[in-house]
């Protein structure tokens, strides 16, 4: 039923943060892509990245015509029009949008793999993922993300965000 879910995944470890979050996921209907649904923010610890500040880190579930190349360069505008500058591979950004599924498709293209190779072994991802996406099945293991958030073994801390608009923790 869901599986033909497109799911994203955004962080942000440079700046102020949850701006990012929040105006890149404001940015999607510019691009013609319909925001679904999203997670809360989670506050991570760097993963293969050690040196580099905490992330904050969301997932979303998005509708949209746009065929996943497209997609992807959509994402890409976004990432540009909120600043984020490549100077190295894995340096800190202002946002990352990075496209977990795109519903059951599979694509081993050297531009784009879809599922995103790494989700299942991180945290970040799975936590998040699972919030809103529970049943949803993985199209390369068959599992629901339930089940492999159960069997991750990765260790990496991710918190849920205070809620700062609410007055007490
Ligand atoms: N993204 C990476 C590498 N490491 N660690 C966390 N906690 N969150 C991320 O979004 C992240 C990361 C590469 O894109
Ligand atoms: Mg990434
Ligand atoms: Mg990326």
């Amino acid at each position: 039923m869901m599986d033909s879910s497109i799911y994203l995944s955004l962080g942000s470890n440079l700046g102020d943060r949850r701006t990012n979050l929040k105006s890149a996921l404001g940015k999607l209907h510019e691009k013609k892509i319909l925001l679904l649904d999203e997670s809360s923010i989670y506050e991570t610890e760097p993963v293969e990245v050690p040196e580099q500040p905490e992330f904050l880190n969301l997932v979303c579930r998005v509708q949209t015509e746009l065929k996943p190349e497209a997609l992807l360069r959509a994402c890409q505008e976004i990432e540009s029009e909120l600043g984020r500058i490549r100077q190295e591979i894995k340096g800190a950004r202002t946002i990352d949008i990075d496209i977990l599924f795109y519903g059951q498709q599979i694509l081993q293209r050297p531009s784009l793999k879809i599922p995103h190779p790494a989700w299942c072994k991180r945290n970040f991802v799975l936590i998040p993922l699972a919030e809103i996406a529970s049943d949803f099945r993985d199209p390369v293991t068959a599992k629901t993300v339930a089940q492999l958030r159960r069997e991750s073994p990765d260790g990496a801390r991710v918190t849920p965000q205070k809620n700062v608009l609410s007055p007490q923790e």
